[in-house]
């Protein structure tokens, strides 16, 4: 589905505007009426996390999430961090002290992420 892999992509760059996601909402829902088929729930209820970023940790490091889930990295720290996916499937970019970073996670997203800055840093979601 082409429209999908675009939206992928937007998801990955952290650009994605409430619009298009908006829209992406009503093509599947109106795709799902033209096959007669349930709309997944799942698309409908996002649900949204936070994960702090204290001492060089993240906090909690492990997390359940469903695709289409949001994630808000909290940096508490005194120094820049990343929350990087290894297979690069998504990144928050350079989180600043202060500063929070919010990632919409897509389907097929990798579980496991890190800092860019301080790869000993690991979290994990599933
Ligand atoms: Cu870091």
């Amino acid at each position: 589905m082409p429209g999908k892999t675009e939206l992928s992509k937007q998801v990955v760059n952290n650009q994605l505007p409430d619009i298009s996601r908006r829209n992406w909402l009503f093509r599947v829902m109106q795709l799902g009426g033209a096959l007669a088929l349930p709309v997944p729930l799942v698309s409908l209820a996002a649900q949204q996390y936070k994960v702090s970023i204290q001492s060089f940790a993240f906090v909690p490091a492990q997390l359940k999430v469903a695709p289409g889930d949001q994630i808000t990295w909290f940096n508490e720290d005194i120094v820049p961090h990343t929350a990087t996916a290894k297979d690069h499937s998504w990144d928050t970019g350079i989180i600043e002290p202060g500063q929070q970073v919010t990632v919409q996670i897509p389907a097929g997203a990798g579980a496991e992420y890190y800092c860019l800055y301080h790869p000993m840093m690991l979290g994990s979601i599933s």
